[in-house]
């Protein structure tokens, strides 16, 4: 009996922990030793003042041979941006120190690994056009999707 009400105890503090609204305001998005993202759409609702985007390398490859990232930009800055980061190289996780492009961006990860980014919902417009993709030299014409500010 005494272990009974110690369970619930227990899931009452959880659930107390997670409020409802945490979940709209975070994803998960997957990439894979073939190069690809699980997802090619993110919307972000606009009631959230931060997202969240967890970024989780379900492959086995190193991040040397088969690295990912996620680098969010608005689309048009997609190209240039991930010129920069290749130029950048591995140590700078293939993202350009400091560029103001960038909106939020993960550390390079390799297979078995996960990393995540928690960004400022203020950095981004309704109407205008972001992608994300992946940094790592090769990656971002097929490692890429795009995420909108939502109503
Ligand atoms: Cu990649």
């Amino acid at each position: 009996m005494a272990m009974q009400w110690k369970s619930v105890f227990l899931v009452l503090a959880v659930s107390a922990t997670a409020p409802a609204w945490a979940a709209d305001c975070a994803v998960e998005i997957e990439g894979n030793d073939a190069m690809q993202f699980n997802k090619p759409t993110i919307s972000v609702p606009a009631s959230c003042k931060q997202f969240t985007v967890k970024l989780k390398h379900v492959g086995k490859l190193p991040k040397t041979a088969m690295g990912h990232n996620w680098v969010l930009s608005k689309t048009a800055d997609l190209q240039p941006v991930a010129n920069d980061g290749i130029a950048a190289g591995a140590a700078k996780d293939f993202v350009k120190e400091k560029d103001a492009r960038v909106i939020a961006h993960t550390k390079v990860i390799g297979g078995g690994e996960t990393d995540s980014v928690t960004f400022s919902t203020a950095a981004l417009k309704a109407g205008e056009a972001y992608s994300y993709f992946c940094s790592f030299p090769g990656h971002s014409a097929l490692m890429k999707g795009t995420l909108t500010l939502a109503k």
